[in-house]
C-alpha cells in the first residue's frame, strides 16, 4: 500500500517564484498529487497547524510568517512518502541541508525553509484532517 503525507510549499518559496519548480521535484521523486491547494491561511489557523510547537520560542514568529502570504498545501502519496519526502526536504535549517535536496536549493533560512512535510504516520494524518476533507482526496 502506497503512504500518504502532506506538504506545504510555504509563503517565502511561493513569494520567489519557486512553487513550480518544487512541484517539479516532488514529481521527479515519483509522488503522486493526491490534493493540492494555493491559499492563504489565518494566523489562528497557522496556531491550530503548529500547535505541537505553541511553547516553542519560534512560535509567533513562525505562526506570522506562515499567515503572510499565499501558500501551497499538497497531500502527497507513495511507497515510503513520509520519509522520502522528508529525504527529499533536507535538513530543518538549510545551512546543514544536503546538496540536492529542496531546501538546500530553495530555503534562505530555518524559518523561511520553503517547505514542510510530515514527520510521522500520525501527525500526517493529523496534518491531512486538519486541511482537507475526505471528499477531496482523490
Ligand atoms: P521540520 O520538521 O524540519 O519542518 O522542523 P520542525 O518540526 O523542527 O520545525 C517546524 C518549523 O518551525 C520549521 F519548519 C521552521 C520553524 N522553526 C523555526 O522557525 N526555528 C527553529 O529554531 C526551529 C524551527
Amino acid at each position: 500500500m502506497p503512504q500518504r503525507t502532506f506538504s506545504i510549499v510555504k509563503p517565502d518559496a511561493v513569494r520567489a517564484g519557486n512553487t513550480a519548480a518544487i512541484l517539479a521535484e516532488i514529481a521527479k521523486a515519483g509522488f503522486r498529487i493526491v490534493a493540492i491547494k494555493k491559499q492563504s491561511i489565518s494566523k489562528a489557523e497557522a496556531e491550530g497547524f503548529y500547535y505541537v510547537h505553541r511553547e516553542r520560542p519560534f512560535f509567533n514568529d513562525l505562526t506570522t510568517f506562515m499567515s503572510s502570504g499565499p501558500l501551497v498545501l499538497m497531500v502527497l502519496e507513495k511507497d515510503n512518502a513520509i520519509a522520502d519526502l522528508r529525504k527529499l526536504m533536507g535538513a530543518t535549517n538549510p545551512a546543514n541541508a544536503e546538496e540536492g535536496t529542496i531546501r538546500k536549493k530553495f530555503a534562505a533560512s530555518i524559518q523561511e525553509n520553503a517547505i514542510h512535510g510530515s514527520d510521522a504516520e500520525d501527525t500526517a494524518a493529523f496534518e491531512i484532517g486538519y486541511w482537507f476533507a475526505g471528499y477531496e482526496l482523490l
